[in-house]
């Protein structure tokens, strides 16, 4: 089993159940949540919009490979609706993004995959949910 920390993210239609429903969906095709943060309200990082961000954090044990991981969670993405991707740092308005930040303390590189994510480092809104659950031991059974 691995260890993963995702990054949740959205500031479209009802951001609660948008968070919600993308945690329903990792726990139902990645692996049991084992920590989840609150739900922090951001300002858009990046770009400009009307619209601000409800974002979260969460750790998830599975057994998928980094790949596989990253096909889930695109295929969550889009089954919830989401249409843009963001290209070469254009951000979009979106239902629901899901990043990898961490996965077990692996490092890769290619043009599809990176981890640890380039920007996290960068970014308050990754960072503050993220410390929230590396403080947190096993909140979730
Ligand atoms: N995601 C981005 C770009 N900017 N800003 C906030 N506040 N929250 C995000 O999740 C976010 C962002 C790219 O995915
Ligand atoms: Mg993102
Ligand atoms: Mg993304």
């Amino acid at each position: 089993m691995h260890t993963v920390y995702l990054s949740l993210g959205t500031n479209l239609g009802d951001k609660t159940q948008n968070l919600v429903s993308a945690i329903t969906e990792i726990e139902r095709r990645i692996g049991p949540v084992r920590a989840q943060s609150a739900f922090l309200t951001t300002e858009p990082w990046g770009f400009e919009s009307e619209n601000t961000f409800l974002n979260a954090a969460v750790r998830v044990e599975t057994a998928l490979s980094p790949f596989d991981l990253l096909n889930k969670t695109q295929q969550i993405e889009r089954d919830m609706g989401r249409t843009q991707k963001s290209v070469d740092g254009k951000y979009h308005d979106r239902i629901i993004d899901i990043d990898i930040l961490l996965y077990d303390d692996l490092h890769i590189n290619t043009p599809k995959l990176t981890i640890p994510h380039p920007l996290m480092y960068e970014r308050d809104f990754v960072l503050i949910p993220l410390k929230e659950i590396l403080l947190q031991k096993e909140t979730i059974q």
